[in-house]
């Protein structure tokens, strides 16, 4: 049998193998253990020296993988592997986190909680705001998912959950906005399997990620200590909202419309969606309209930056799912793709691209694809868009369906004429002709 990574079996690994960094104490806690931070941010910390308290409230599996591995994984990105010690414990217990994060050694709070943690009465925000109200001084909790004004987003709910505290909290804790960027596609067993074949151990807890890595963090802190970021890479920038556009709309809208088309279509992996002439198009056609909506920052080359997302797209060692990114799309149109559409209507400009991505999410709700196999919509308004959909065949029927949710579609922009009417067109040659027929065309 093949012997679990540990400390213990460290020495056991082949010399190609980077070793983890010496084990450091806790100084970050993080919320919302999954692949991403243990593939972003926590590489980041081993750098540092700044240990991290991982806690999982929605389920034991991270525990129960990364515990008894003394909480190593590896970090396995492209043809390197090297094992990341930053993470020291994993907390299952709301009142075990509260305490961690008020406790005078925390001197950072990250999360990645995903998009449908800010939605009002959130758990995360409440049990921050519980905690930062026990805290003798102030910190820095920073958001490190894609939202746009993450920080403030956070900030606000903190605030809205913190009762008396709000004040205190208000004047001594910084919540910076921050845009991150890694593609970290589910780990599958197979994966493990592969590791293990080449390292010669068992791994639970691995991620597996591509070689790019960009974290950009607006500057603003709390005062005490902080790590030393940009010794890490990190860029510290003053203002995060052109990085983090950029990002959604070129990045993640274009993510969003390769999911759900290519989902539609039968196709598993992002890369096999890129390898069709009409997938490749779609991308680029979307990209087109997104850059116009753009204001972008210093240093940041929109043409090379394009091309090198079209490259990491196109990646086959990645084997991201078409389905992982197509889940919770209801809390990912807003700022992917309904901002830039908004923002072209404005000016007149053509949207057909931008909403053929919209068009298919709206086909996505019905739960099968072109070839009728059954899906399960991953998505927390999944019920509501059923019952919209309920009865309703005809395409225009659906799309005003779909449009009444105002909590993802702005009424000014569902009654926009010339979106109803592109979306509508849209959807009828999902419909029709298949998403398929699309993406090869
Ligand atoms: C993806 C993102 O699943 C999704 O919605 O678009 O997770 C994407 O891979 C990351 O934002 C890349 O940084």
């Amino acid at each position: 049998m093949t012997p679990r990574l540990s400390e213990a079996t460290l020495p056991l690994l082949p010399d190609w193998v980077g070793q983890p960094g010496p084990r450091p104490e806790p100084r970050v806690v993080h919320l919302g253990l999954g692949a991403f931070h243990r593939a972003h941010q926590a590489p980041v910390f081993e750098a540092l020296g700044w240990g991290v308290t991982g806690a999982s409230l929605r389920s034991p599996a991270v525990r129960d993988a990364m515990v008894p591995q003394d909480c190593l994984y590896s970090l396995v990105a492209g043809e390197e592997v090297r094992m990341i010690g930053a993470v020291r414990e994993v907390l299952l217990d709301a009142p075990d986190l509260v305490a961690r994060i008020a406790a005078p050694a925390t001197r950072l709070v990250t999360l990645t909680i995903t998009e449908k943690g800010y939605r009002p009465g959130s758990r995360a925000p409440a049990i921050l705001a519980e905690a930062l109200a026990r805290r003798a001084d102030g910190i820095t909790v920073i958001s490190c998912d894609n939202l746009p004004r993450n920080g403030a987003v956070l900030r606000e709910a903190v605030l809205a959950a913190a009762g008396d505290a709000a004040d205190w909290i208000a004047a001594h804790c910084a919540f910076p906005q921050t845009m991150v960027d890694r593609i970290v596609p589910a780990t599958e067993e197979a994966d493990i399997a592969a590791l293990a074949a080449r390292i010669g151990l068992e791994d639970r807890a691995m991620v597996k990620t591509e070689p790019f890595t960009q974290w950009v963090i607006e500057d603003r802190f709390a005062p005490g200590e902080r790590p030393d970021f940009a010794a890490a890479g990190v860029q510290l920038a003053a203002d995060i909202g052109p990085w983090e556009e950029a990002k959604l709309r070129l990045l993640n809208g274009a993510h969003s419309g390769i999911a759900w088309l290519g989902g539609l279509a039968g196709i598993a992996f992002v890369h096999e969606v890129m390898a069709l002439p009409g997938g490749r198009s779609f991308v680029e056609a979307l990209q087109d309209e997104a850059e116009t909506t753009l204001d972008p920052p210093a240093g940041l080359d929109l043409h090379g930056y394009r091309a090198a997302l079209l490259a990491r797209f196109a990646n086959p060692g990645l084997q991201h799912r078409t389905v992982q990114i197509a889940m919770d799309g209801s809390q990912k149109l807003p700022q992917r793709l309904l901002a830039p559409i908004a923002v072209r209507l404005a000016r007149g400009q053509g949207i057909e691209a931008l909403a053929l991505a919209v068009a298919g999410w709206m086909r996505w709700q019905s739960g099968r694809t072109d070839a009728g196999t059954a899906f399960t919509v991953d998505d927390p308004l999944a019920g509501e868009t059923a019952r919209r959909l309920a009865g309703l065949h005809d395409p225009e029927a659906q799309v005003r369906a779909l449009l009444g949710i105002e909590t993802i579609f702005p009424p000014p922009l569902a009654a926009d004429p010339r979106f109803v009417g592109a979306l509508t067109r849209q959807l009828r040659r999902l419909v029709e002709q298949g998403a398929r027929a699309v993406l090869v065309a």
